[in-house]
């Protein structure tokens, strides 16, 4: 069944000289991270993503600034405003994201758990709908071929 993205809140292990936080393999992330990724230095008013992946999923940190990441999936659309290094947006399976409102001093990191593949990526916004549509219609017969249970 498709799982949309959701915020995972990670612990400040700080104190009175500051803030840390630590973040382990399949600990603080539900995934082996097999790659790590930063953006920054985005210019004013530049909307970056604009794509869904058909199988990576990634944990999205904004470690400095603040930023907007629209998501599309399933048969909601939702907004995640990120602005604490002590949040991470836990986004996979087929989401339709893009990044927006980066302030200047964004400071984006992304850990992932597979490789850059761009054969991973679907970039065209129609394509990503009949994907979609397509995983609506399989996830509602497997629910249908699923034996329902009777109360004895
Ligand atoms: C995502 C959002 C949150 C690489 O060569 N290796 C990499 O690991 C990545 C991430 C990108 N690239 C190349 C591919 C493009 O030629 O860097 C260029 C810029 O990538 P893109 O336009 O996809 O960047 P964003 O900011 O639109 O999207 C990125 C990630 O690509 C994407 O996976 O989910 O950040």
């Amino acid at each position: 069944m498709t799982i949309g993205p959701n915020i995972i809140h990670f612990k400040d292990l700080g104190d009175q000289r500051g803030c840390l936080v630590a973040i382990e393999n399949l600990r603080q992330i539900p995934f082996e991270i097999k790659r790590v990724y930063y953006i920054y230095g985005t210019r004013h008013g530049v909307v970056r993503g604009l794509h869904a992946h058909r199988k990576l999923r990634q944990v999205l940190i904004c470690v400095k600034g603040s930023l907007d990441i629209y998501c599309e999936y399933a048969n909601e659309r939702k907004l995640f405003r990120l602005d604490k290094p002590t949040m991470g947006l836990d986004i996979g399976g087929l989401v339709w994201h893009d990044m927006r409102n980066l302030s200047e001093d964004c400071v984006l990191l992304v850990l992932a758990n597979d490789f850059y593949n761009e054969a991973d990526y679907i970039r065209d916004y129609q394509e990503f709908l009949g994907e979609k549509e397509g995983m609506i219609h399989a996830e509602e017969g497997i629910q249908r071929r699923s034996p329902s249970y009777s109360k004895h």
